[in-house]
């Protein structure tokens, strides 16, 4: 008895690839699932020595070492309130419960303090990396008690979470209470952001580039030795490639033109609204697959609005470095907007957020990992303050001298019809950030002349209102 290092609540997918995980580092595990059939699954076709199945919570509780740990990778929302319903009362203070799974900030939070009125230490951790990342390296995003954590839950994590090029783990401590899951959230939205991003350079090769996925796929490889190197930039080249099982050519091209969503970059756009901050990239983003499940809709409008003619790239290689560099400029926008939601968010909730280490933890591990990100911890590393990725000296320069590519780029798209929402808004927002006037002094006039909400001017102190009309 009292001979597990960890109880694994939740045996699905993840849960399973992180109990092995552990269990290969050393760590004796009790795994336990809501349905027996799981349970047995796993031990039947992925036996461990340090793995043994549980088919009661008690007799799972009752074997763990103490402080016990347990780590619940159980589908996010009700599922995890109704497992700890029934976990809570077996525990005594000082037991530590984490909870992996994509579960909303704020149910964290609240968790966090109802589990503290009881003695227990709550743990939000942010998982990425899917199951492959699970079963041999995360990126993890732990927050909760920060003395349980460098106590308890650090030598965990540490050990099976990813390493960097430099050999560090993918994994800090974010902050108290929600503060990893609400990382997991902006990097969930990031992700939305960069997918989006990536597949109009698609979009834009394939119609105004006329080049078929072969040609594609040898430019996004290019692409992926270079400055753009990344996880989603290798696996889309592949994906290109890509032959059909069912019929010729490739399988991209028989792939519906919709895809699905969880909700973590839904809630990333509706946190930055509530905290005053524009991830217009990300918006876009969720907003994009939105209009793409409306299959029969877009079908049928399709014979009734004339499409623009196609205005074909007279030189592809130059209008695919145009995307290529339209790309770079674009997906940084994405990163600059996240990383801000998080700086926001850090003063919001009083995190401390250490964005340079964040940045850290996303370089290897997870779906987001990118070479540029080493660019981005040196840049927080530089300047803790930095208020804008995009003001970093070297990201500066490499912008600015790249919006030509992304206006371009996002140009041709709207040009010929092929929609560019997360292109567009790159530009829009670099426009903005830049200091590019935005016409609010006209909407300043009109909020006074509707409803006197007073104005200000450019020449003098004060707030003014104007009796709109009295002098004509
Ligand atoms: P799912 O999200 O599909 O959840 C399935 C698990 O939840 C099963 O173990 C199921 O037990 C359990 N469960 C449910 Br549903 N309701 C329950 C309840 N009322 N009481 C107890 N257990 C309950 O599994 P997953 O894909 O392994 O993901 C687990 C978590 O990790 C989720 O929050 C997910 O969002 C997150 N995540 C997933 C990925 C990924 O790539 N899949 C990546 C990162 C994070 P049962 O077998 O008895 O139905």
């Amino acid at each position: 008895m009292n001979m597990y290092d960890i109880g694994m609540v939740g045996l699905a997918v993840m849960g399973r690839s992180l109990a092995l995980n552990l269990a290969d580092h050393g760590f004796r595990v009790a795994g336990y699932n809501r349905s027996r059939a799981v349970t047995d699954e796993m031990t039947a076709h992925w036996p461990h020595e340090n793995f043994a199945p549980f088919y009661q919570l008690e007799e799972l509780i009752d074997a763990l070492q103490k402080p016990r740990r347990i780590l619940l990778m159980v589908k996010a929302g009700e599922a995890v309130d109704a497992v700890l319903r029934q976990l809570v009362p077996l525990l005594e203070p000082g037991d530590i419960v984490m909870d992996g799974g994509n579960s909303f900030f704020e149910d964290t939070r609240r968790r966090e303090a109802a589990l503290r009125e009881k003695g227990l230490l709550y743990f939000g951790v942010g998982v990425s990396g899917g199951e492959a990342g699970a079963r041999r390296g995360p990126s993890l995003m732990p927050g909760g008690d920060r003395a349980a954590y460098e106590a308890y839950v650090r030598p965990l994590l540490e050990a099976i979470a990813a390493k960097a090029a430099d050999g560090s783990p993918c994994c800090a401590y974010m902050g108290p209470d929600g503060a990893g899951h609400y990382v997991k959230m902006v990097h969930n939205g990031i992700e939305y952001a960069d997918m989006q991003l990536i597949s109009e350079a698609y979009l834009l090769l394939k119609h105004v580039g006329g080049l078929d996925n072969q040609e594609m796929a040898r430019y996004f490889a290019e692409w992926n030795r270079g400055e753009l190197k990344s996880y989603l930039m290798e696996i889309t080249a592949d994906i290109l490639r890509e032959p059909d099982d069912l019929t010729p050519g490739e399988l991209l091209d028989r792939i519906e033109d919709s895809a699905a969503q969880k909700g973590t970059g839904r809630w990333t756009s509706i946190e930055a609204l509530r905290q005053g901050a524009d991830v217009s990239l990300i918006t876009a983003a969720g907003a994009a697959r939105v209009m793409s499940n409306r299959l029969e809709q877009r079908a049928h409008a399709a014979t009734l609005f004339p499409a623009p003619p196609m205005k074909q790239a007279q030189d592809t290689a130059a209008f695919a470095e145009t995307v290529h560099r339209g790309l770079y400029a674009a997906k940084l926008t994405a990163y600059a907007q996240g990383f801000a939601l998080l700086r926001t968010a850090s003063e919001a909730y009083g995190w401390g957020l250490d964005l340079g280490a964040i940045a850290a933890i996303f370089r290897a591990g997870c779906i987001i990992q990118a070479v540029f990100l080493d660019d981005i911890t040196a840049a927080f590393r530089r300047n803790p303050d930095l208020e804008s990725l995009v003001l970093d000296p070297h990201f500066l320069s490499e912008v600015t001298a790249r919006i030509p590519d992304l206006r371009a780029a996002a140009g041709a798209g709207l040009q010929s019809g092929v929609p560019v929402p997360a292109l567009s808004a790159a530009t829009v927002w670099l426009d903005q950030f830049r200091g590019a006037p935005m016409g609010a002094n006209l909407i300043q006039a009109q909020r006074d002349c509707f409803g006197a909400h007073t104005y200000h001017r450019t020449d003098r102190d004060g707030v003014f209102h104007h009796e709109w009309g009295a002098q004509q």
